[in-house]
């Protein structure tokens, strides 16, 4: 529990005024947590309100989604678009499209975008949207329309200097495409306002593969740096097949590593081989089927219904790509008893704070998802910029710019948590490492 009385004060009447948002609420806490040490050093903070102003959103916008489906009836969804800080650059963070999003969940992951882009080095702030549509079993049409009607609101809270959107769960290509072509409909511009686009209209390349690379780019300087070795020969789980799954199983291939199992939400596959990036690619990215068809595909492979015993398997490193809180205390506890070596989070708050706690105490390597992560949101700053400047960067340029900022945050985060008496915690080092740069901007900038 939290020691510090500003801290203490503030969360209390956070939790006074969403009462409602557990996640959220989960969010702040582990930042607070964090930044104890930090905040008692720094009384300014409090003599300018920065926690307060922190946790409430600069402003939050819902919307009725209103569209049709293919046989003419009309459904109604809830939208959303969170503002959550601009201190060091125009807001910037996914848009999530299931059947879970609520006020509480676009809030979260809104409050984590703000300290994960400021470790980026780039100026970005902080925001985050959605929608509870379900994009599952839809057809290209209704998915069409579905963005087309979201669009049509969002359109006007949004901007390449102001609000730059870009995917998250059920938000890919597809859906960035029909979004971006409904905007510049609306408003005959063709600007930068959302990352994430297909290449031939100012996409960048290797935003796709960037946040499971940057995740695996991150977790290979983890390892170097904290215990003298590297991803190569290492057993790997990961869990979630969606894009951050299938970069993150090609990037971890690549450097050695032999990924032995994936999983949807209906359940997981084992591949004692290694799972193969193609098969796994055409069939989730591709095809959109159910990650169960595996086995027809590849001899030897099997199946398992239900996704959680997915952490029940032995492994050296486990890498939760799928969803928040996927990963609990029980699942700690079966892993460090299998012997992991590394977790590092490519989801938004995948493990509890009670199973992120049991891996610290357990001397598990621990890579908190705003620095793990954050691979994707820097490649999105650097189609920014390619947009900005009206040129498109070679691939391997961007991966080695984003391999850099891996490591760079990596370092800082390190380095951080070592400076405030933490050494070796990065959840610690990276929360304190995001939070810094943002809170002397908003000292800077003066009061709102
Ligand atoms: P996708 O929609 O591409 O894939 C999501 C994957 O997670 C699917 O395999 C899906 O299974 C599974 N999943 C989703 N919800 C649940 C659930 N409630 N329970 C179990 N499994 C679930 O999303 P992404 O790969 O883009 O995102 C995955 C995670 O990474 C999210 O936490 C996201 O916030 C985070 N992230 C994404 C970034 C990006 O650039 N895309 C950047 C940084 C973080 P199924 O197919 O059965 O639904
Ligand atoms: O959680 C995330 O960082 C993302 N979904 C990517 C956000 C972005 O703007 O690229």
């Amino acid at each position: 529990m939290l020691q510090n009385a500003y801290l203490k004060r503030v969360y209390e009447d956070t939790v006074a005024r969403n009462s409602d948002q557990k996640e959220f609420l989960q969010a702040v806490l582990e930042v607070f947590e964090s930044l104890e040490p930090y905040v008692a050093q720094h009384p300014e903070l409090e003599a300018h309100a920065i926690m307060e102003r922190l946790v409430e959103p600069d402003r939050m916008v819902t919307f009725r989604v209103t569209w049709e489906d293919d046989n003419g009836k009309i459904h109604v969804n809830r939208g959303y678009r969170v503002q959550f800080n601009s201190a060091i650059g125009p807001y910037k963070g996914g848009l999530r499209f299931h059947p879970s999003v609520n006020a509480s969940i676009i809030k979260f992951l809104g409050f984590e975008q703000i300290f994960k882009n400021s470790l980026t080095s780039l100026p970005l702030g902080g925001g985050k949207g959605g929608s509870d549509f379900d994009p599952k079993g839809k057809s290209d049409a209704e998915i069409m329309r579905f963005c087309q009607s979201f669009m049509t609101e969002l359109q006007r809270h949004i901007g390449s200097n102001c609000d730059v959107p870009a995917g998250d769960i059920g938000v890919g290509g597809r859906e960035i495409g029909y979004l971006f072509g409904q905007y510049k409909r609306l408003n005959n511009r063709f600007t930068g306002v959302l990352t994430g686009k297909g290449v031939m209209f100012g996409g960048s390349l290797a935003r796709t593969e960037a946040t499971g690379y940057g995740l695996l780019y991150f977790t290979e300087e983890m390892l170097k740096c904290m215990k003298n070795d590297s991803v190569a020969g290492k057993t790997i789980v990961i869990s979630g097949s969606g894009n951050v799954a299938i970069y993150a199983l090609e990037k971890a291939t690549q450097l050695g590593g032999k990924v032995i199992a994936m999983s949807d939400s209906k359940g997981y596959i084992v591949d004692e081989n290694g799972v193969n990036f193609q098969v796994i690619k055409q069939l989730k990215e591709v095809e959109r089927g159910r990650i169960s068809e595996y086995v027809n595909r590849v001899p030897g492979s099997r199946y398992v219904e239900g996704c959680r015993g997915i952490w029940s398997l032995p492994c050296d490193i486990a890498l939760p790509c799928a969803t928040q809180n996927e990963l609990d205390l029980a699942d700690a506890e079966l892993l460090v008893k299998n012997g992991v070596m590394a977790v590092a989070e490519g989801a938004n708050m995948p493990s509890t704070a009670e199973a992120v706690a049991y891996f610290q105490e357990h001397n598990v390597l621990f890579a908190p998802a705003k620095a793990a992560n954050a691979g994707g949101v820097a490649t999105s700053g650097l189609e920014m910029s390619q947009n900005s400047m009206r040129s498109q960067w070679e691939f391997s340029e961007v991966d080695e710019k984003l391999r850099q900022i891996m490591i760079n945050i990596f370092r800082e985060s390190e380095a951080a948590a070592k400076d405030c008496g933490h050494e070796g915690n990065l959840v610690v080092g990276a929360n304190i490492a995001g939070f810094k740069k943002v809170s002397e901007a908003m000292l800077a900038e003066g009061l709102y």
